[in-house]
């Protein structure tokens, strides 16, 4: 591996280190949508990516965009990105190692002397995990022109629009269509996996091949809320018992298809009032169902909610579901695909192609241009969890089959 590559790796860990410092949860690390701790971290990545010679801007949307010139002016570019929000405290790698791997390969690329056929355009989104407001990816929604303009009255649990919030950030709601991008040959983005196949076969890198469509609702249990000692067992219309006895049927639900990867989360839980002598009157419980094939996510999206329509009829109280984001299931561009194994076989490694159980706003982009991922292998397949974590020899050993893709790509 070349001193400079060995170089950029060290200081990308370095930098990822740095990013955690940009919380607005101290001393966890969560970084939601256009909060101050996004704002910060914006500000960060757009004087590293000066340091590197990049005029890097804050587009309509809130992501952070910057170009690195081909030989011709005005080529058509290769998009390299990932996202800087996190979940609720987070792990440091999940998006943040992707967006400033971008901003390294066009380091390596500039210590290196290489200008290439193709423009290099970085992109760091803001909102991916989609934790602030309803509906996730509104950066690479943007990008690829697919956001509708409805998604700017979403409203965080303060109650502030996503138009307000922007416009706080340094954004304009008003100039949406201004973020399209285009000029864009390919997307591309490094990921840790998140997942534990990598590890447990002793690889640093993957290719994915596919990423599973998602579909996230928003439930909520209308009962009658009521005195916990004076009402009998039999007269009561309990929203959290109602509730959990549906949680249940969904676990039960993704349980029965789990040989093909149907999987199906309830991961916020809220219980309207909440007091230890109140029998629960109303009750909110998020719901992510995912899956490699539309048709599956689908169909089981369905049984669960007329599963849960029946337990609200046996028990006397109401369920209200309200769908709050979709994205279809992606299959990678072939030729990325084959790009990327090919990088990874000239570091010495076999390729290993596997799907992604996450989402990643390369489903988004890839809805407008070819597009493709490289994983990372990460401890014990741990993510959205503090304890994520990769080693510097992965990164480097990642930085160096991205950039080598980069410098091999030739536009479609
Ligand atoms: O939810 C996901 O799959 C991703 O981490 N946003
Ligand atoms: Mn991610
Ligand atoms: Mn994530």
């Amino acid at each position: 591996m070349d001193q400079d590559l060995a170089r950029v790796a060290r200081r990308l860990m370095e930098r990822l280190d740095a990013l955690t410092a940009f919380t607005d949860d101290p001393p966890r690390l969560t970084r939601l949508f256009l909060s101050p701790a996004h704002r910060r971290a914006a500000a960060q990545y757009i004087a590293w990516a000066r340091e590197a010679g990049l005029e890097a801007r804050i587009d309509p949307v809130g992501n952070i965009r910057a170009r690195y010139e081909g030989r011709e002016a005005g080529a058509k570019a290769l998009m390299i990105g990932s996202h800087i929000d996190t979940v609720r405290d987070a792990g440091r790698y999940d998006g943040a190692l992707g967006a400033l791997a971008a901003l390294a390969v066009v380091e390596t690329l500039a210590a290196r002397g290489r200008r290439l056929d193709v423009a290099i355009e970085i992109v760091a989104f803001g909102d991916e995990e989609g934790v602030r407001f309803p509906r996730t990816m509104t950066g690479s929604r943007a990008l690829a022109g697919v956001n509708e303009p409805s998604a700017l009255e979403q409203k965080d649990a303060a109650g502030v629009r996503m138009r307000d919030a922007l416009i706080a950030f340094g954004g304009a709601p008003d100039r949406l269509a201004a973020a399209r991008a285009d000029g864009v040959a390919a997307f591309v983005e490094l990921h840790i996996e998140q997942g534990p196949v990598l590890e447990a076969e002793g690889r640093p890198l993957g290719v994915v091949n596919a990423i599973n469509g998602a579909t996230r609702l928003s439930a909520i249990v209308y009962g009658a809320a009521g005195h916990a000692g004076a009402s009998p067992m039999n007269l009561r219309h309990d929203a959290l018992a109602a509730a959990a006895e549906m949680i249940l049927a969904i676990e039960t639900r993704a349980r029965a298809e789990i040989e093909r990867d149907l999987v199906a989360t309830v991961g916020r839980l809220d219980v309207e009032g909440g007091a230890v002598n109140v029998i629960p009157g109303k009750v909110r419980f998020s719901i992510d169902v995912r899956s490699p094939r539309d048709e599956w996510r689908r169909r089981a999206v369905a049984e669960m909610a007329a599963a849960m329509e029946a337990i609200a009829a046996r028990r006397g109280v109401a369920v209200e579901l309200t769908p709050t984001h979709e994205a279809a299931a992606y299959a990678c561009d072939l030729k990325i695909i084959a790009g990327f194994e090919a990088a990874v076989a000239s570091l010495g490694l076999e390729p290993r192609v596997l799907p992604s159980g996450a989402g990643h706003d390369t489903m988004i982009m890839g809805q407008r241009w070819p597009a493709g991922m490289l994983f990372v292998r990460c401890k014990g397949g741990v993510s959205h969890n503090p304890a994520e974590s990769i080693s510097g020899e992965d990164c480097a050993i990642a930085l160096a089959a991205l950039t080598r893709f980069v410098e091999d790509f030739r536009a479609p």
